[in-house]
């Protein structure tokens, strides 16, 4: 008799582990139900996704709308929202197929090992998702990568797989929506507990992007009216390194590049300038959202004086000397627009420190990541 290696041989307790499952729960209706769940789930996040990606890196072929407003606002609170309800919906669904994710041996065929790889993808892409955007929305960072680029790109893989298992359980999820089963009581209990959970979670943070159920967002890391001048701060002042220079009285606002000719402006002589208020929210890629009333000067009325005119690209440069988000680009159509403010006001008080005193950039329909703060700087392209 030939002896196997220790390695090789899969301990008793393993290879009984399937048949120790015993909850009628663990059954293929409810995991296509939750499956149906969270393929919308994740597509939509995936969609909108796509949107705060494009928005921040346009394409070039593409231009992000600057109206309606408070569309992004609402593309992004889908995103990280939506995607707070996924994780109970992931977590049932892992719990009612982790037998079959379990079982022994590994693959009956190779086409059996190639889509049970597949699903282990699939399952793996769903937690790296949700785990990586829980923690970057709480400020935690223990990760050696960089957030965007990882989630962005995971996106993808995450998508693919979900594609092709929803083409191999097809025939399984129209078996449960056809037929009605005689024994659904249990299920339904559990697929209401379950659906309980993301509501739960979908009204302790929706708060923190529609201020009337702001006193809600207990689970939100931000609330609207939370923060100094009832806005919240990502950066401070401080934090960004800029508190010296942007109190500095020989704080000039400069625009240069290609432009017919530089102009510099002191605080009293932007402030001589035309100024308007506009209601607009900052929109953090975080999820979080909050409205106020900015006042200041139109950014194309200061391109103006420069000569600058037609389709030029815009980059507006922050006092800040490091950080991913010192500038930000503006394209034509939003610098263009009229609400787009060079703002100096916010809710009829000076800007704070904190909120980029003397002059932050204020656009409707645009990722908080690009409404620059401590501005002093417009170079043309
Ligand atoms: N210069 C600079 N501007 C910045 C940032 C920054 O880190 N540096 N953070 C941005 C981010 S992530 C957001 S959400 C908004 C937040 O604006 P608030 O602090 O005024 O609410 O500012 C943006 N402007
Ligand atoms: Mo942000």
């Amino acid at each position: 008799m030939v002896r196997r290696p220790a390695l090789l041989t899969v301990p008793e307790t393993v290879k009984a582990l399937p048949e120790r499952f015993t909850s009628r729960l663990h059954d293929e209706r409810v995991a296509a139900w939750l499956g149906m769940a969270l393929g919308v789930g994740f597509l939509t996040a995936f969609a909108t996704g796509l949107v705060s990606h494009f928005m921040q890196h346009p394409p070039g072929w593409a231009q992000w709308p600057s109206r309606p407003v408070n569309l992004y606002r609402v593309t992004q609170g889908v995103h990280v929202i939506g995607g707070l309800a996924t994780v109970p919906l992931l977590l049932a669904k892992l719990w009612t197929v982790y037998p079959r994710l379990l079982r022994w041996p590994p693959a009956r065929s190779a086409a059996h090992g190639v889509r049970r790889l597949l699903v282990f993808v699939l399952v793996g892409g769903a937690l790296f998702q949700l785990v990586t955007g829980v923690l970057n929305i709480s400020y935690w960072y223990p990760f050696p990568f960089f957030f965007t680029t990882a989630h962005y790109w995971t996106s993808y893989i995450l998508v693919g797989a979900l594609l092709i298992h929803v083409a191999n359980e097809w025939p399984k999820v129209r078996r449960t929506v056809m037929t009605r089963p005689q024994d659904a009581v249990e299920r339904r209990a559990f697929l209401f507990t379950v659906a309980a959970a993301s509501g739960a979670v979908v009204l302790t943070t929706v708060g923190e992007a529609f201020s009337p159920l702001a006193r809600l967002a207990v689970l939100a890391p931000r609330r609207p009216g939370v923060g100094s001048q009832g806005l919240p701060v990502n950066k401070s002042a401080a934090g960004a390194g800029v508190a010296g220079a942007a109190r500095d009285p020989g704080w000039r606002l400069t625009v240069t590049g290609r432009v017919e000719r530089e102009v510099t402006l002191s605080l009293a002589q932007l402030r001589a300038l035309p100024s308007h208020r506009v209601r607009l929210p900052i929109t953090c890629v975080e999820g979080w959202s909050a409205g106020a009333s900015w006042d200041g000067v139109r950014l194309r009325d200061v391109l103006r004086l420069a000569g600058v005119t037609g389709d030029a690209r815009v980059r507006v440069e922050s006092l800040e000397r490091g950080g991913l988000y010192r500038t930000s680009q503006v394209s034509p159509e939003h610098w263009h627009d009229p609400l787009t403010l060079l703002a100096l006001d916010l809710n009829g008080e000076p800007l704070d420190l904190d909120h980029g005193y003397p002059c932050r950039l204020i656009a409707p329909d645009r990722p908080g990541v690009m409404q620059t703060k401590w501005v002093h700087r417009l170079v043309v392209a």
